[in-house]
């Protein structure tokens, strides 16, 4: 069994910035359970495109109010708390916030901890030994 609380994240390493959130990642692929279990605090007034090619993410808001383009077809939906979104077809969106939004974010396979998304909004698909899964992909890519 493993305890773990988000008070003794903040500021460590599993606290990990972004330029319109940070995401304090409770369980990791080293925890090897199948899945990464992650708390995102997304800053308000902020639009943040993301693109999750190599990975399944299901979101639930906790806190806040914004709404969640879906890229391929233009729908726009509310978030606000009690919503839940699950990107099953590695769908681009774009997450706009009205106010700071808390979200419970669930991966599949499993983030390691380091990933942040790169220039097309993608997170690279990351081994616990810190190698990059697929070569043609920076194994960290720049924000
Ligand atoms: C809601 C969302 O996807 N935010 C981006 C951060 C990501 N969820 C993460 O790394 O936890």
């Amino acid at each position: 069994m493993i305890i773990r609380r988000l008070d003794e994240m903040v500021g460590t390493e599993r606290d990990v910035p972004a330029p319109t959130w940070n995401s304090r990642r409770f369980i990791l692929a080293d925890d090897r359970v199948g899945f990464s279990l992650h708390d995102t605090i997304i800053q308000g007034g902020t639009e943040t495109y993301m693109w999750y090619k190599h990975h399944i993410e299901a979101v639930y808001c906790i806190r806040g109010r914004g709404t969640l383009e879906d890229v391929e077809t233009g729908a726009i939906h509310d978030i606000q708390e009690g919503t839940m979104y699950l990107l099953e077809k590695h769908d681009k969106h774009i997450l706009r916030t009205e106010t700071e939004m808390q979200m419970v974010c669930v991966f599949n396979p499993p983030c390691t901890g380091r990933e942040v998304h790169d220039d097309e909004g993608v997170y690279p698909l990351l081994t616990v030994d810190g190698a990059a899964a697929e070569t043609s992909e920076p194994a960290v890519a720049g924000s």
